[in-house]
């Protein structure tokens, strides 16, 4: 205690967060409230966000214990609709698996996957319609499985090579597609938020009928960013989906450091006055009725929703993080709301129009496709094998004019090449 503070008073202390579970820990999650599926009520798409306060502490679950659709979010899905969904969601469990493995083979730099979280961005897409507006974290390449965006360029975006859409600017995983209305990815926290929202009011003020809908981690909440979007959003009523992806970790800091411990996530929008919906997010079901009355909502001009999707990071952050350093292997293992692959698939075993075999054989199908993707892709170029676009590339296509002393700049760094590496004229097409 400082000499000069003379009082009685206790000392001043702050609360660091700590998880619960560190390596080697046993794992018990007992203390997880996990609400029964089908018993959460579902309100009426222009209810006022005050009369549905208590959804952002319930968790909106559709798929039952014994695999069955229940209760008043129950999306009634015809066969065909959850059949693609489950195969969109292999598609990007299997890429994930063997992108992963290229990094480890060093034919990229990175790699980023989203196990466990598929039905997070997967299910929420198919209930927007194609021409809404999404801006995705790095997280988020179920969008693009979703509405059909090729592998083979996903791919060429990865390697960074010559037939890379985005000329190796980007970092691997980073995509962009105008054509699939899916947002450049960046690397820097949160930026989507506010651009999302600032997107969704264009939209409006052109009369337009298009939603966005936008994603972040649960650590991204912590950004200002987050906080100004919420506040535009609230106060133009725009009309905006927004989607936190809770799985618990960002990095290697737990959800604590965001605020976990105090609340939910969903209840940020109790604060703004915004609709809030908690689902379970590996309840593909859950997570296809909560996108889909949000956006209905939306497309009437009745306001934003923030959708909390309760998930888990079932592996590691990035190519370039080892989370047995931080966390309990178990934690995995103990999940309670189990796996969006598996529950969508027992669901379509219950329902007779699925069965072990057929998912065998889609594994399959969906690990040679990949495979093919990937060798195609590999052709035209991976990781080290040269620059693979023109070096002064590097400084087109910001202005319409290149200004004068971008061609300075240009002119030089070619002239320091020049010096530096002269065989690199060699790989120069
Ligand atoms: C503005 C900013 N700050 C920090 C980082 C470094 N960083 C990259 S990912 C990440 C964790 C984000 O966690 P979360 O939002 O929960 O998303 P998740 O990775 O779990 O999907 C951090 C801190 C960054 N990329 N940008
Ligand atoms: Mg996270």
């Amino acid at each position: 205690m400082a000499d000069d503070i003379k009082s009685n008073l206790p000392p001043l202390k702050l609360h660091v967060p700590e998880p619960k579970f560190r390596p080697g820990d046993e794992v018990d999650y007992s203390d997880i409230e996990i609400q029964k599926a089908g018993e959460q009520a579902r309100p009426d798409i222009s209810t006022k966000p005050i009369d549905m306060r208590d959804m952002v502490y319930d968790l909106i679950r559709v798929l039952d214990d014994d695999h069955k659709a229940v209760g008043p979010w129950d999306p009634k899905l015809d066969d065909e609709t959850l059949l693609k969904m489950l195969l969109t969601m292999v598609q990007v469990r299997t890429f994930d698996d063997r992108l992963h493995r290229q990094q480890r083979q060093g034919k990229t730099s990175f790699y980023m996957k989203s196990t466990g979280e598929e039905a997070t961005s997967v299910a929420a897409t198919m209930a927007l319609h194609p021409d809404d507006m999404c801006f995705p974290s790095y997280r988020q390449q179920g969008i693009l499985f979703a509405r059909g965006y090729p592998m083979v360029d996903m791919v060429n975006q990865i390697f960074s090579n010559r037939e890379d859409k985005l000329k190796g600017r980007q970092l691997p995983i980073m995509y962009s597609s105008k054509r699939l209305n899916f947002f450049t990815v960046s690397g820097n926290l949160t930026t989507q938020y506010p651009q999302a929202v600032g997107w969704a009011m264009a939209s409006a003020i052109k009369g337009d009928s298009r939603i966005a809908a936008v994603w972040c981690g649960e650590g991204s909440t912590a950004e200002g960013d987050f906080h100004s979007a919420m506040t535009f959003a609230a106060v133009y009523n725009a009309p905006v989906i927004m989607n936190i992806v809770n799985n618990q970790w960002a990095i290697s800091s737990f959800s604590g450091f965001a605020g976990a411990e105090r609340t939910t996530f969903a209840a940020r929008a109790t604060g703004y006055g915004i609709a809030g919906l908690r689902v379970d997010g590996n309840d593909p079901l859950a997570v296809y009725a909560a996108t889909q009355w949000a956006a209905e909502r939306a497309r009437t001009n009745q306001g934003p929703t923030l959708i909390e999707h309760f998930t888990y990071r079932a592996d590691a952050h990035s190519t370039s993080d080892d989370p047995t350093a931080y966390r309990s292997a178990q934690e995995q293992e103990e999940w309670p709301l189990g796996d969006p692959i598996m529950r969508l698939k027992r669901h379509l075993i219950h329902r007779g129009v699925w069965s072990v075999e057929q998912q065998e054989a889609l594994d399959l199908e969906c690990l040679d496709a990949v495979k093919e993707a990937v060798k195609e892709a590999a052709k035209n170029g991976i990781l080290g094998h040269g620059l693979h676009q023109p070096f002064e590339t590097m400084f087109q296509d910001v202005f319409e004019e290149m200004p004068w002393h971008l061609k300075e700049q240009a002119a030089q760094a070619d002239k320091e090449r020049e010096i530096k590496w002269p065989d690199a004229e060699a790989s120069k097409q």
